[in-house]
């Protein structure tokens, strides 16, 4: 056997404890960047804030359709409160070997927050149910919308997670954004229309706008990450994702309860998904 030369000793041991840190070590590593850490505890505490007054706020809607988008709107901090403190508390973290192409290549693991990618595919069909429901659409529309939403959370964190390819990497990734292609032609093609027939195009379209506008900011940012091609650095860029959370989700959600809580009158008519289909006509819409 060829001894190893003792630097190489020293990079295979460094490998081997971020590869196999424990979630005590991961804690550690996240709370020695305060960066890092404050991007996670930022949002822990207004997630909490956020579920307090949105109870509140929603404590006099009635209506099953104003009721059901307070429901998903509600779900939107509560499934964040868990996604961070899952972060936060090194369970949903990861130390990754990246392959070589990528620039963070050789140099041990690279700190991947995957829990974040996962909850996605939870908080994200919340939001866009809210907003499909706001704009009184059908079932196909709305079960399309979540579908391809699903599929870019999934696939996304299937980018995040691939260590073997450095181009399967980016495949994920391609796909991901194949996926939202879809969801932002639902967003700004089909649902403006519903919206307009429904009497809510106003409140609507400023929320897709800010939807759209902060949705398109994700790609981006993962792109410049860590996790692809690292010109920004961990702290940054799990502060970049924190930023977009705060607006597209507590101040999304904050804008659209205060305007279904004031206009309960015109969600209350039921529209689209909520709609009972009549007797002896099929549930087609
Ligand atoms: C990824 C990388 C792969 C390509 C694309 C992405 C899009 C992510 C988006 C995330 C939105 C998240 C929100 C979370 C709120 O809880 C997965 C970053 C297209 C659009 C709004």
């Amino acid at each position: 056997m060829i001894a190893a030369p003792l630097a190489d000793v020293a990079t295979v041991v460094q490998f081997e404890t971020a590869l196999q840190m424990t979630q005590s070590e991961a804690f550690d590593f996240i709370h020695s960047d305060s960066l890092l850490a404050s991007s996670l505890w930022t949002n822990v505490a207004l997630a909490g804030v956020s579920i307090l007054l949105f109870v509140y706020m929603g404590r006099n809607i009635e209506g099953t359709r104003a009721q059901l988008i307070w429901v998903a709107t509600l779900l939107v901090p509560l499934v964040s409160l868990s996604s961070y403190l899952g972060l936060v508390s090194g369970l949903t973290v990861g130390f990754l070997e990246m392959p070589a192409g990528h620039a963070l290549a050789g140099e041990g693991g690279v700190f991947s927050p995957w829990g974040r990618y996962l909850t996605w595919a939870l908080s994200t069909p919340m939001i866009l149910t809210a907003l499909g429901l706001l704009a009184g659409t059908d079932r196909a529309k709305l079960f399309t919308a979540i579908t391809m939403d699903v599929g870019m959370c999934v696939t996304g964190l299937a980018a995040a997670l691939t260590t073997g390819s450095y181009l399967l990497r980016w495949v994920f990734y391609a796909l991901s954004c194949a996926f939202f292609v879809a969801v932002l032609y639902v967003l700004l093609v089909e649902w403006p229309a519903d919206a307009a027939a429904a009497g809510t195009a106003e409140i609507f379209n400023t929320l897709k706008t800010l939807t759209v506008v902060l949705w398109l900011g994700y790609p981006i940012l993962w792109a410049l990450g860590s996790e692809g091609f690292a010109v920004l650095g961990v702290g940054v860029t799990s502060w970049g994702y924190s930023g977009l959370d705060i607006l597209a989700k507590y101040v999304f959600a904050f804008l659209l309860l205060r305007w279904v809580a004031a206009n309960q009158n015109v969600v209350g008519r039921e529209t689209g998904a909520t709609e009972q289909p009549s007797s002896g006509t099929p549930a087609d819409d």
